[in-house]
């Protein structure tokens, strides 16, 4: 865990799966009846700061996800409710876990185009940043992009090729595209950068560090340069990667990745702050973010 005033909301293999789980699948009941007026009050804080921040920042699709879902203020979302929607729309389920769980068992959920949602929400003191993937980061970051028909496939297609990465020996490589795509992805709109990924629309100080902040580097999206790209687990991203339009997402979504683990293969790793002669520059980050906290 990381300093208090530090960021955001991604999760990575940091924090390690829970303690030894019931049913195979790593699957739980959501529990809704058990949520305390407490917990529901801290949804509430959270939904309410993040949705005044998103509009002009997050992109057209996510507003139109949210609003179609059943997603407020008032209480927690219940996952049997949210399903019935998203089933209607693209095919998706919203299942509970306790947290983070193995890898395959994660790619085996979202093949089966099943979202495994964390049940448990961050105390109040957490408002801000948790390792794990909770109630808050799952169903508000994640939820409403699941009913944009490209990133619903996109999202199976990560499932399906996760197993075959791992025998692989590239998970790594994998890893990366979906943190720099579903977890932190920008894509560009008519009137500007706007927000897709999950772990920036989560959190309340990268959404605006993402699209405002003179520090960061926005860069278009290329596979095999995010492939090699390393990332921040733990503070916001150094570089972000911009899509065109999320039917990019579609077009990656049926590429053959084998041919580009071929050409990565064995190829030194980029830092995550790197900007590389080849790549298309669309803000050059000052690094000034990052460069105060290594010199401190
Ligand atoms: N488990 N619940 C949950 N949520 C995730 O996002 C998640 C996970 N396990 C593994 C994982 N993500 C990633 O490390 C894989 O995409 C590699
Ligand atoms: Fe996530």
């Amino acid at each position: 865990m990381r300093a208090a005033g530090t960021p955001p909301q991604g999760h990575g293999a940091a924090a390690g799966p829970a303690a030894t789980p019931q049913r195979a699948d790593w699957t739980i009941d959501q529990g809704w009846e058990r949520y305390s007026a407490a917990e529901h009050a801290v949804w509430k804080r959270l939904f309410e700061r993040q949705c005044r921040l998103l509009p002009g920042r997050a992109c057209e699709e996510f507003v139109r996800g949210m609003r179609a879902l059943p997603i407020g203020a008032d209480q927690i979302p219940d996952f049997r409710r949210l399903s019935e929607v998203l089933l209607r729309h693209t095919g998706w389920q919203v299942v509970a876990v306790p947290g983070l769980v193995p890898d395959e068992v994660f790619f085996d959920h979202l093949a089966k185009r099943q979202f495994p949602a964390g049940n448990f929400l961050r105390r109040p003191d957490q408002l801000d940043y948790l390792a794990e993937p909770d109630v808050f980061h799952d169903v508000f970051g994640h939820v409403p992009m699941l009913m944009n028909p490209a990133l619903a496939d996109y999202m199976q297609a990560y499932g399906e090729g996760g197993r075959r990465a791992q025998s692989l020996g590239v998970l790594a490589n994998l890893s990366r595209v979906y943190w720099y795509t579903v977890e932190f992805g920008l894509v560009q709109e008519p009137g500007g950068l706007r927000i897709y990924g999950s772990g920036i629309a989560s959190s309340f100080r990268e959404s605006v560090f993402c699209l405002q902040d003179p520090s960061p580097n926005r860069l278009r999206f290329a596979l095999e340069r995010v492939m090699r790209t390393g990332y921040r687990i733990d503070d916001f991203q150094e570089t972000y990667f911009v899509i065109h339009d999320l039917a990019e997402l579609l077009e990656l979504a049926r590429v053959d990745f084998g041919p580009v683990y071929d050409q990565v293969r064995g190829k030194p790793e980029y830092q995550p702050g790197q900007v590389l002669s080849s790549d298309q520059v669309i803000h050059r980050g000052s690094g000034s973010y990052h460069g105060a906290k290594r010199r401190s």
